[in-house]
């Protein structure tokens, strides 16, 4: 599974990126401020959880850390809900976030991220299952409650890591 549904259209001009939620200071940025943020390279390998994996990737981007940074997240506040443009969302600790090797990214190995791949921006999370790295991102909800997104609603783990082989949720 790739992705869920079309292909949002996405107008550069209209996109935006906010940080919401259990903040004290929510964020907006558009695309001309968000890419001119600090920028980091990450190198890593991909799992998705229907046993493909893709090798040495380099993608470049924004730290979903400096993203963070100077929100004021409020104290119990724990987890977050990535939102994407076309409706897609997907749930995080706020610590898998804050790991050095999330980004939110604009290319992959030197060329702007395709549509398909979720251009303009995605976010990629190396440490898990690609299905948290989502796709056409537009903001992060900040939240105390680790609140279900689109696929693990229907199953998948709510967190996701591929040496813990957590690849869906145990029926109760
Ligand atoms: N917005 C959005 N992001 C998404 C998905 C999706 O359905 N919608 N699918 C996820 C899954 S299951 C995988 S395996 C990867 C696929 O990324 P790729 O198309 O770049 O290989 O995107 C993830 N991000
Ligand atoms: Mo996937």
């Amino acid at each position: 599974m790739l992705h869920y549904g079309a292909i949002p259209r996405i107008d550069l001009a209209t996109w935006e990126f906010t940080v919401t939620g259990e903040v004290e200071a929510p964020r907006r940025w558009s695309w001309e401020e968000f890419t001119r943020l600090p920028k980091v390279s990450v190198r890593c390998d991909i799992h998705c959880v229907t046993a493909w994996s893709r090798f040495d990737n380099t993608f470049e981007g924004v730290a979903a850390a400096e993203v963070l940074r100077g929100a004021a997240i409020r104290p119990g506040a724990a987890f977050a809900t990535v939102h994407s443009y076309g409706g897609y969302t997907t749930n995080l600790p706020l610590a898998a976030l804050m790991e050095d090797d999330v980004l939110f990214a604009f290319t992959h190995d030197g060329v702007p991220l395709t549509p398909e791949h979720g251009g303009p921006c995605r976010l990629v999370v190396p440490r898990l299952y690609f299905w948290k790295s989502a796709k056409w991102v537009r903001g992060l909800e900040v939240r105390r409650d680790d609140r279900p997104g689109f696929w693990e609603q229907n199953g998948y783990h709510m967190r996701g890591d591929p040496w813990k082989e957590e690849r869906y949720s145990d029926p109760w």
